[in-house]
């Protein structure tokens, strides 16, 4: 037999199942395609990174000796699909099977099974790169009334090790959460970022993406994300050194001028392939066993990545199709226009949405309290905001995105990744963030000209979505709130509330914006 190994632009790992144990004969493919970059109208940071890191990784194989096809977006005969493009190669080095492991994506996980049985058949296999697999997480869900992280990713730490002192967790608790909530300081430090060499590979590769995809959102001028494994272990110990010991306390901290604080920015290199999240976790529990950092920081981090990156992944994989429907609350609501140009007055989201299109990177909260919220309480549908996330984040592939987006933020999973939805009024946002003090409104008052867009738009939607919510025993306390609000003082927030909906501008994709 002689198989074609087809390696997903988001598999670049020399440990992914698909080249292990490959005959000498086998053809590895990589494939650049149109579609890929086109599906969503993906960031151009995003869309350089895949094309540089993929020619780098084709590198990288073929000094190991693998025999090596790469197609590249030129090539006069590439079909521009991935499913159709593998297949083409297939039969030109007369290969009689497709081996690929499992994508990030449902739609081409689809495809790839209605193929399987084709004439030339596709082979898939699991994707070992994780700590766990799909069938690992629907056997911990099997028979649970409820899905909660807390319980996985104890779970995962006794199975793992990590941070276990026997069969107790390090510190003699397993969630610092408590202490990971302090609000942005004025006199705070973050590390800078590594600046990362561009190698010639890389330079063709971003001046291909400008040539291809040059309307999409982002300018290259300031690239700098890690496109080789070396330069993602370059980014792995700079934050260890730099960024862990205050990760934990500064978790939740948003900054008016600073994109990255105290976060690690490695999503996207362990998205790819380009780090192991194993390797991730090990590098930061390290530094704890070496009293260097805190345990809430080591905690906090690994938390994030061996308990929630793994959580989302599995409920992804037990979920779809049916996931990506959900819309528990009824949303219908386009993606107000300003999240493709930034061109708001609300300070905060001007911010957040800035930074994302300079960088192609926001971090948690932003995503979460910042534009998920605003988009939760105005009500926007799963579909759009869902495609936002997708398109604008170079970290982004639908099986880490999607829970996070329709689950996390809109509340549209009826509660599978959060017990409650994390609605907020600006209140939070003047706790957590420096935002409010150059914005024209005030984060106190909730009717009035300079009024708080988030206030009364928080009550709004805890009002029209109360016959969903309200019986919900972690609403319960805010609800009582709202039921003790005088009439009149409702109704003037119901007013403005309404009003500012009224008048917001929605948007139905991002070429609606840059090509009329
Ligand atoms: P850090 O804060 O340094 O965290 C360390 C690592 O933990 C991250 O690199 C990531 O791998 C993992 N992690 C942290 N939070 C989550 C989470 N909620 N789910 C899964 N992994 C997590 N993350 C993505 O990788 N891709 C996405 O497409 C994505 N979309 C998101 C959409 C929304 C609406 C929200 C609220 C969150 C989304 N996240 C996504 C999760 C999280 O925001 C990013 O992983 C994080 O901001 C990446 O930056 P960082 O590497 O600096 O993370
Ligand atoms: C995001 C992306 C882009 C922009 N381009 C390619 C590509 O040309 N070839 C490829 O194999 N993958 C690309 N990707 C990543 C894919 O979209 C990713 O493999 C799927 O989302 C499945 O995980
Ligand atoms: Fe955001 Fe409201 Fe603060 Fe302005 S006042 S920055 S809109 S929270």
């Amino acid at each position: 037999s002689k198989p074609l190994l087809l390696v997903l632009g988001d598999q670049l790992s020399l440990s992914l199942t698909t080249l292990q144990d490959a005959p000498a004969n086998a053809i590895v493919a990589l494939c650049e395609v149109a579609e890929e970059a086109r599906y969503v109208p993906h960031h151009i940071h995003k869309i350089g990174l895949f094309l540089a890191a993929m020619r780098h990784f084709a590198q990288a194989l073929r000094d190991k000796g693998f025999q090596v096809h790469y197609s590249a977006l030129d090539d006069a005969d590439n079909c521009h699909s991935l499913i159709e493009e593998a297949e083409r190669i297939a039969q030109q080095y007369g290969c009689d099977e497709i081996r690929v492991a499992r994508p990030g994506e449902w739609r081409l996980w689809e495809t790839m099974q209605q193929r399987e049985n084709a004439t030339l058949p596709w082979r898939l296999l699991e994707d070992e790169r994780f700590f766990t697999t799909p069938d690992d997480f629907a056997n911990w869900a099997k028979g649970r009334k409820q899905l909660r992280l807390e319980y996985f990713y104890r779970e995962q730490r006794k199975r793992t090790g990590f941070l276990m002192e026997g069969d107790e967790p390090a510190g003699g608790k397993w969630n610092f959460d408590h202490d990971n909530r302090q609000p942005i300081e004025a006199a705070l430090e973050f590390p800078e970022l590594p600046q990362h060499r561009q190698d010639a590979l890389t330079q063709e590769a971003l001046s291909d993406a400008k040539r291809h995809f040059g309307d999409h959102m982002g300018s290259l001028d300031n690239f700098n994300l890690p496109v080789t494994r070396r330069q993602a272990l370059v980014d792995l110990d700079h934050f260890i050194d730099h960024g862990l010991a205050d990760f934990g306390r500064y978790q939740d901290a948003i900054s008016d001028s600073a994109p990255y604080l105290y976060h690690s920015r490695l999503s996207a290199a362990m998205n790819i392939g380009l780090l192991s999240p194993h390797e991730v976790c090990a590098a930061a529990e390290q530094r704890y066993y070496d009293g260097d950092v805190p345990v809430n920081a080591v905690e906090g981090f690994i938390r994030q990545i061996l308990g929630w990156r793994e959580y989302v992944r599995g409920l992804y994989w037990t979920q779809m199709p049916s996931y990506k429907s959900a819309n528990q609350l009824g949303f219908e609501r386009d993606l107000p226009a300003f999240y493709w140009d930034a061109d708001t007055d609300m300070r905060c989201l001007q911010r957040a949405i800035q930074m994302t299109i300079d960088n192609s990177y926001a971090h948690h909260i932003q995503r979460l309290m910042v534009t998920g919220n605003f988009a939760l309480l105005c009500g926007v549908k799963p579909e759009a905001l869902c495609d936002w996330y997708l398109a604008v984040y170079a970290d982004a592939s639908e099986w880490v995105e999607l829970p996070n987006t329709l689950g996390m933020v809109l509340h549209a999973d009826g509660g599978l990744m959060g017990s409650k939805p994390y609605c907020a009024s600006g209140k939070y946002i003047d706790k957590m963030s420096d935002h409010c003090q150059h914005c024209r409104y005030s984060p106190k008052q909730v009717t009035g000209p300079k009024a708080c867009p988030f206030n009364s738009l928080y009550w709004h939607f805890l009002e029209i979505n109360a016959e969903r919510l309200n019986k919900n025993p972690r609403m319960k306390l805010i609800y009582g709130s709202l039921n003790r609000m005088a009439d009149e003082k409702r109704e003037a927030i119901r007013q403005q509330a309404e009003l500012f909906l009224d008048q917001l501008e929605t948007s139905s994709g991002y070429g609606q914006l840059c090509h009329t």
